[in-house]
């Protein structure tokens, strides 16, 4: 891309903690590097898990120009789940940044900012001269969730009804993120502080596309979710990055086309042992060969403390699966090879909104099952846009009762014979690659963004 005066934009990038908000934020950054942009990124340590330090560490150097800012915060001391506490600790720290935006060269010209640190950067950066982006890294219906949350609350002080979305529709009591039932707890409170920031800055990127949420991108770029809502700019599915090869990919190369159900909840989800026994006899008695990814605890660096996959699934199991030629990892797999390669014809999923997004490009046919957060408005878009199913009476990851073997065995048969769900997915990645093409609605919004930066 040209830019007016030679001198092209300098974009920082400012990504929150977890792989489910570091990812589509250096996604964006290298897209951003390839349309000629001067890119820098900040990145906030200790991080909290070991993938998050080895995936920046990867990236870095994949991408020697891309700048990076490093910052130390102090971790807060507290309980709670560590990654929330992460985003506090860097929502504590806009004054480290200031003087290192003044003093950049060439000057930073725009940041752009994960939603969930927007309340305390927004007014800092915004009082600089920089204008400030929000990189919102989960679905739109997610979006028209979090906008419209703040007016909610008002009008009937607590969150224990359903919630009608004006343009977007009712959402039951069911599908809202659990934390937001209790207005006392940290991750309501930072939730609509970033709400109302949301309507300072001057754009808000989203990793989704046109055809993918329509009604939910119509109601809020006209208005209807938020009077005077700031433009919503979607512009996935992001750059895939493939970093790494991974430890699956000679194992799949020998499977045969879509024959594969792939199982993973992502990076920071850890389903309870009893849940975990009944999901392993339920991919065996499916009869299809699988490429399940096991976490037991939320933090990976915590992983090595904890019982050996004999110990939680039984070395009678692990016999058989061996014998069956299916494959059970531990760790981390590299989910953007794995979903590409023609041997998967399905995806257990908790649907993280990256996950969703991955699979939706490779027309990957997903079988829904939200564990936590924002995952049941991310399965509703998968039900309705065709990706795939969701059983919603599974509630979250079978935390009020348990999920028998038997019903996943009957579910994911279905995911990988149904005729209807294994032809809608591959219909979905074709409008993913159209809105990337040249002249996509993604391709088009991102241009524009770039093209409005003030150099
Ligand atoms: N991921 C991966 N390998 C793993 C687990 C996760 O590559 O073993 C990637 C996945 O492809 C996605 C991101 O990490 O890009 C996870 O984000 P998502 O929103 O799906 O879920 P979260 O981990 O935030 O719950
Ligand atoms: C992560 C998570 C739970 C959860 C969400 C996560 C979201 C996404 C939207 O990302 O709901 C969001 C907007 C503003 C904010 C936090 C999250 O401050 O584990 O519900």
């Amino acid at each position: 891309m040209a830019f007016s005066d030679d001198e092209p934009p300098h974009i920082a990038l400012l990504p929150s903690a977890g792989m489910g908000h570091l990812t589509p934020l250096c996604q964006q950054a290298a897209t951003l590097l390839g349309y000629g942009c001067k890119v820098s990124l900040i990145v906030f340590h200790p991080m909290v898990s070991s993938s998050e330090s080895h995936f920046i560490t990867t990236f870095l150097s994949s991408f020697p120009s891309i700048h990076s800012i490093h910052l130390n915060i102090t971790p807060l001391n507290a309980p709670g789940d560590p990654f929330f506490l992460q985003f506090e600790s860097i929502r504590r720290s806009p004054h480290l940044l200031l003087p290192l935006l003044n003093s950049s060269s060439p000057r930073i010209t725009s940041l752009i900012v994960d939603m969930t640190l927007a309340s305390t950067f927004l007014p800092v950066i915004s009082s600089a001269g920089i204008s400030t982006y929000i990189f919102f890294t989960s679905s739109a219906a997610m979006l028209s969730l979090c906008a419209y949350f703040p007016t909610h609350i008002n009008a009937r002080k607590i969150s224990t009804c359903d919630m009608e979305i004006p343009g977007v529709g009712v959402i039951p009591k069911v599908s809202i993120p659990p934390l937001l039932h209790n207005p006392d707890h940290l991750f309501t409170t930072q939730f609509i502080e970033n709400s109302l920031a949301f309507q300072q800055a001057s754009g808000i990127l989203i990793n989704t596309f046109d055809d993918l949420e329509p009604e939910a991108l119509m109601a809020l770029n006209n208005g209807v979710v938020v009077p005077g809502f700031p433009r919503v700019i979607p512009v996935g599915p992001l750059k895939q990055l493939f970093l790494k090869e991974t430890s699956a990919l000679a194992w799949l190369d020998a499977q045969p086309e879509r024959s594969v159900v792939y199982v993973s909840f992502g990076s920071r989800t850890a389903m309870s042992v009893e849940q975990i026994r009944e999901l392993g006899v339920g991919l065996e008695r499916s009869g299809f060969r699988f490429l399940w990814v096991i976490k037991t605890k939320k933090v990976d660096k915590e992983e090595e403390q904890v019982l050996e996959l004999e110990e939680v699934l039984g070395e009678e199991f692990m016999e058989s699966i061996k014998a069956k030629g299916s494959m059970v990892v531990r760790g981390w797999v590299e989910q953007e090879v794995i979903l590409k390669h023609e041997a998967v014809g399905g995806f257990v999923s908790h649907c993280g909104w990256n996950s969703v997004m991955e699979a939706a490009l490779y027309g990957v046919p997903v079988l829904a099952w939200p564990q936590h957060g924002d995952q049941k408005m991310n399965a509703g878009v998968v039900k309705r846009s065709g990706l795939g199913m969701w059983v919603e009476e599974w509630s979250w990851g079978g935390e009020e009762k348990l999920v028998k073997g038997e019903e996943i065995a009957k579910r994911v048969k279905e995911l990988m014979e149904s005729t209807t769900v294994q032809s809608s997915a591959p219909r979905v990645a074709v409008k993913a690659m159209n809105a990337i093409a040249e002249r996509g609605s993604s391709r088009k919004g991102l241009t524009e963004f770039i093209a409005k930066l003030k150099v």
